[in-house]
């Protein structure tokens, strides 16, 4: 399994939910989860941790491979309106007619969420991704699921993933998600704290 930095980032924000300033909390925008983890990932492509953590215009093309994620403890669930982010690097052509984003509990039964597209809700943490229409919304309604443990990014174009070949993805946001029970947070803030004395 393939492992973001931004994880340590994600656990000292969660932390930190309690104490938020008054004006972020004031915020209509929710508070994105943007996934940190990697099952499977295109082998022609030289860092495939650039599609982790919140869109960072760092990115690849995704030709005719797929990009599965696993959200580890985390789920992203269906609650009412859009529940999932998908960004598209934020220049150039917009290409979500070059994916398919499908979704699945056990990896082998995936339902697509492409018939839910939508305009994107904007998340707390998107802030980099400069393009409203270099985005997009999915909903679990209608999928069967009311939660998902996997998202499959799978690009509808031609030849292998790199470069600027199709859909260009730059990260995965969840809308509505499930954070993991207080003993697995307390183990990543151990982590954390290990990595920050280093
Ligand atoms: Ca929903
Ligand atoms: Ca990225």
């Amino acid at each position: 399994m393939l492992r973001s930095p931004h994880s340590a980032r994600l656990a000292l924000s969660l932390a930190g939910l309690a104490s938020l300033p008054a004006a972020v909390a004031a915020a209509a925008d929710k508070i994105g989860y943007f996934p940190e983890f990697l099952l499977t990932a295109p082998e022609t492509v030289n860092d495939p941790l650039v599609v982790l953590g919140p869109p960072d215009d760092r990115y690849f093309g995704l030709g005719e491979d797929i990009v599965i994620y696993t959200l580890g403890a985390w789920r992203v669930v269906d609650l009412p309106g859009p529940d999932l982010n998908v960004y598209e690097a934020d220049f150039g052509v917009v290409e979500f007619n070059l994916m398919d984003i499908l979704v699945s509990n056990d990896r082998r039964e995936w339902v697509s969420l492409k018939p839910t597209m939508a305009s994107a809700v904007k998340l707390v943490g998107d802030e980099r991704h400069n393009s409203a229409t270099h985005r997009r919304s999915f909903d679990l309604a209608g999928s069967g699921l009311s939660e998902a443990r996997f998202i499959m990014i799978r690009g509808l174009g031609t030849g292998p993933a790199s470069g600027t070949n199709g859909f260009d993805l730059d990260a995965v946001g969840l809308i509505n998600w499930t954070v993991p029970g207080p003993g697995t947070l307390v183990a990543i803030a151990g982590l954390v704290a290990l990595r920050r004395r280093r």
